[in-house]
Formats: C-alpha cells, sequence, structure tokens
C-alpha cells in the first residue's frame, strides 16, 4: 500500500501520525508514503485526478490498484486490519468517546484553522478573505475549551490513558496553525500541556515539522 500525502497538510498528517503511532508501538504497517506538492499544485494533474476526482489528500493506494480517499475511512480500514494497539478505542463505549473527540477536534479546531490559514495565508494561492477570517478564528475558542474541559482531570490524552486518534487530529490541526500563525490561545492551559506533551512522543517527533 501506499499513501499519498504532502507534509504539514492536516489531513495526511492525521493519518501519518496515526501510522507513526503504530510504528513507535513496534507494529508499523510498512506502507510508503509519497508526497504530492500541493504548493505545486501537484494534486491537478491527470495522474492525482485519477487517485482522487477532488483533487485532494490524503489517498491510499491499495495492492489491487484501487483508491481510498478520505482520512478517517483511511485510518479506520487500516485499523480493522492492524487492531494493535488500538488507536480507536477497544470497547464500544471507548471506541465512540474516541470517535466523538475526533469529530470535536476536526470539525471544531483542524478545521476552522485551516479555513483561517487558507483566507489570511493561503498555501494554496486562495483568496484572503476577512469576513471567513473573523467567522472561523470566532470558533476555535469553542473547539478548544471543549477539549481543554475533557484534559482537565490531568489526562495524558484527549481519551484517557492512552493515545487515540483524536490526538492525531488534535496535533495536525495544532502544527497546521502554527504553519500560518494562528497561534493556541495560552487561556487553555490543559490543551496547551497536552501539546506540549504529544509533541515530544516519537510518533509526532517523527511526523511533525514544526
Ligand atoms: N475530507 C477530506 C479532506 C481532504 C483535504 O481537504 N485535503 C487537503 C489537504 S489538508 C487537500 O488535499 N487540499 C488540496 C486542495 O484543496 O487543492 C479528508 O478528511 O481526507
Amino acid at each position: 500500500m501506499k499513501l499519498y500525502m504532502f507534509p504539514v497538510a492536516p489531513n495526511p498528517t492525521r493519518v501519518r501520525l496515526y501510522l507513526a503511532e503504530k510504528a513507535a508501538a513496534g507494529k508499523g504497517l510498512g506502507i510508503e508514503e509519497v508526497a504530492v506538492n500541493l504548493r505545486e499544485g501537484e494534486q491537478k494533474s491527470p495522474e492525482h485526478q485519477a487517485r482522487n476526482p477532488f483533487e485532494k489528500l490524503p489517498v491510499l493506494e491499495l495492492d489491487d490498484g484501487s483508491f481510498l480517499t478520505e482520512s478517517l475511512p483511511i485510518i479506520e480500514y487500516l485499523e480493522e486490519l492492524h487492531p494493535e494497539p488500538p488507536l480507536l478505542g477497544s470497547d464500544p463505549l471507548e471506541r465512540a468517546r474516541v470517535r466523538e473527540l475526533e469529530r470535536i477536534a476536526e470539525l471544531s479546531v483542524l478545521y476552522p484553522i485551516a479555513r483561517v490559514v487558507h483566507s489570511t495565508n493561503s498555501p494554496l494561492g486562495l483568496p484572503p478573505s476577512r469576513e471567513m477570517a473573523a467567522h472561523f478564528g470566532e470558533l476555535i475558542p469553542k473547539g478548544l475549551k471543549v477539549l481543554d474541559d475533557r484534559l482537565s482531570d490531568g489526562r495524558p490524552f484527549l481519551a484517557g490513558e492512552r493515545p487515540s486518534i483524536a490526538d492525531c487530529t488534535l496535533a495536525a490541526g495544532l502544527q497546521f496553525g502554527r504553519f500560518g500563525k494562528v497561534e493556541l490561545d495560552p487561556r487553555f492551559e490543559n490543551v496547551a500541556r497536552w501539546d506540549a506533551a504529544y509533541r515530544e512522543r516519537p510518533a509526532a517527533l517523527s511526523v511533525l515539522v514544526m
């Protein structure tokens, strides 16, 4: 299998962090990573359109030559093939909690951060929009507050004692914020503590570049 990705882009990064967590636990999946340079528009090439007509990353190429798009289905597929160590919970409630936190991390933190970055200084060259930056900028603290409250009991990871895909998504979103100068609001002390600790993990050190 091959994972088409681009460093720092948050959606491929969350899948790469997932893979790196498995590898750091001695359960590497041996998936080759192939860069598609988004800054040079390689996602719009006929070659990549054949992988994903939406011209997005990540894409997983399966051994039969077919393609799987969308970060979460990619992760869920790999997790079903390689359930150890569990990064999506190991019982129904834990799985639901992990998915809940992951959805919050994506939809209420990663996504609004990405919209602010793309409406202020888009690495893809999207047009600036003050209105969009203001709108999405107001959403970020709401998402961070919910995650900060969850972390307020001192747990090391979003879902408790073990890393999960929720951590991968939050770390990918915050890295893209640092890239685009959307700094983490220091009011969210628990998220800041989590962020500092997560970035020291071998998985994060092998994937995050800022
Ligand atoms: N819903 C998709 C979103 C994928 C996505 O937006 N990827 C971005 C990188 S983070 C991309 O490839 N953008 C290229 C473009 O819009 O031209 C997923 O979860 O994988």
